[in-house]
């Protein structure tokens, strides 16, 4: 490779000093030379020499700068950088590199400086990192993270509050540069534009001295700090937040749903702060009926508990059955809700309507269903007339007695006096049938007009 400090023949992946293992593609380097890993020759040519490097850092991580990967050998005729979202379960390309897009791809070429706002997250093949050879500064591959932030933030990034109002508002645009793992897929290495020299296949491999890439943890703006312990990146998660990206509110901190920070309004933000769940009066929104809630984790969402003055409700909002709303108090006013005060004998329940009115039973009337319609007389609810002075007349000189009960003269018996009274009910009355004051299709008459359910309520 005509490169004074790369192994030629001195390469042993099992002698320490002559191995180039993947740890020098993030060891810290300064030294001179660079620390390397060098893959295999392409000794396999024409199979393709196709490699992989997965970065995974088991946590979101939200990229903040260029990502630059350092090649020692020829940077590759051929590459993809990917990544995934969800810890390598699904992975979709970031970029595509060749020295020719339209062959390797089928992708017309494309630097970042023709991307737009309205096209920043379009994935595109890029030809500026795969031609020449190992110059000095022909080293670097990037995934040019700023070109796209300088799309919102100007190009010298001066206006980042532009860019930080978009990020909060867009979830796409906020998903693209948000990673948890990252893929380098090497396709084919650099080769020097003339024909592969079958000949002297191990001048043809990968090497990578630094993969230099920088992030900050995802915690939705509820951290401050990030840290690295039990071999784990997790958020130190404040605004009574958890889980490892703060994506939740903790336990008993579940006043409101739980809602990522917010860079909103420029320049202080939103903090978004989870509430406690049982709270102080007031914090808890129960109308000052109740001063204390519970989470529901089934529903994720919080009731107040023990509601008082007759409410009920997930915030004490509703009245209880057989309470309607009082329309000139306010909710929170202790008398928000005034007993329905059905009459208990006029009504079907004791339950009310919003206005008030019970429902009643036959007969009964009444926004409590204390009074009487027509034909009906009150006696422990509304019962139908018995007599009166017009249709149910008594008969036979009986007198109608407070329309319950007609005061029969001694002779006369039955509802309405119709029927003669007997000494002996067998026989006694056998001669005088069909003698007495009513004929027997005005009995018939009478035995419709009062029907059996009314004999029945007697
Ligand atoms: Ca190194």
């Amino acid at each position: 490779q005509e490169n004074p400090y790369m192994c030629n023949n001195e390469c042993d992946a099992s002698t320490q000093e002559l191995a180039h293992p993947p740890e020098l593609m993030y060891d810290p380097e300064g030294r001179n030379p660079m620390t390397f890993w060098q893959s295999t020759s392409w000794k396999k040519y024409p199979k393709p020499l196709l490699i992989n490097i997965t970065l995974s850092w088991n946590k979101t991580i939200e990229l903040t700068d260029d990502i630059v990967i350092t090649f020692e050998s020829g940077r590759p005729e051929q590459m993809i950088i990917e990544k995934s979202l969800d810890y390598g379960q699904t992975w979709q390309p970031y970029q595509f590199y060749a020295t020719d897009c339209l062959e390797a791809f089928r992708m017309e070429p494309k630097t970042t400086h023709d991307l737009t706002q309205h096209t920043v997250l379009n994935i595109i093949c890029t030809e500026e990192y795969s031609r020449g050879y190992v110059w000095k500064h022909d080293k670097m591959v990037r995934f040019e993270i700023k070109d796209r932030f300088a799309l919102f933030a100007g190009p010298r990034l001066h206006n980042m509050a532009s860019l930080y109002g978009q990020l909060d508002t867009t979830k796409n645009l906020r998903d693209f540069f948000t990673i948890t793992d990252l893929r380098i897929r090497l396709l084919k290495p650099a080769t020097r534009e003339t024909a592969v020299d079958e000949q002297n296949l191990s001048r043809y491999f990968y090497a990578i001295s630094d993969i230099n890439i920088r992030g900050r943890c995802k915690c939705n703006l509820h951290a401050n700090n990030c840290v690295y312990a039990n071999g784990k990146l997790s958020c130190e998660c404040e605004h009574n937040t958890t889980g490892p990206d703060c994506g939740r509110c903790k336990k008993n901190y579940q006043g409101r749903p739980w809602s990522a920070g917010s860079y909103l309004p420029v320049p202080k933000g939103t903090a978004n702060i989870c509430n406690p769940s049982i709270c102080a009066l007031g914090d808890c929104e129960c109308f000052g009926h109740s001063n204390r809630c519970s989470y529901i984790e089934l529903l994720n969402t919080v009731i107040c508990v023990s509601c008082k003055h007759n409410t009920r409700g997930q915030h004490c909002e509703l009245c209880r059955l057989g309470y309607f709303r009082n329309a000139s108090a306010e909710l929170d006013d202790e008398n928000v809700c005034i007993e329905c005060n059905c009459n208990l004998f006029g009504s079907v329940h004791d339950r009310c309507n919003d206005t008030g009115y019970c429902d009643c039973k036959e007969g009964a009337s009444g926004p409590k269903c204390d009074e009487c319609l027509p034909g009906y007389l009150w006696h422990r609810g509304c019962r139908p007339s018995v007599c009166d002075n017009e249709l149910l007349r008594c008969q036979n000189g009986g007198i109608c007695h407070n329309n319950m009960q007609c005061e029969c003269p001694a002779a006369y018996t039955g509802i309405l006096c119709e029927k003669l009274k007997c000494e002996k009910e067998a026989g006694g009355c056998g001669s005088n049938s069909g003698q007495g004051p009513l004929s027997q299709s005005s009995l018939l008459l009478l035995t419709a007009l009062l029907g059996v359910s009314r004999l029945l309520t007697l």
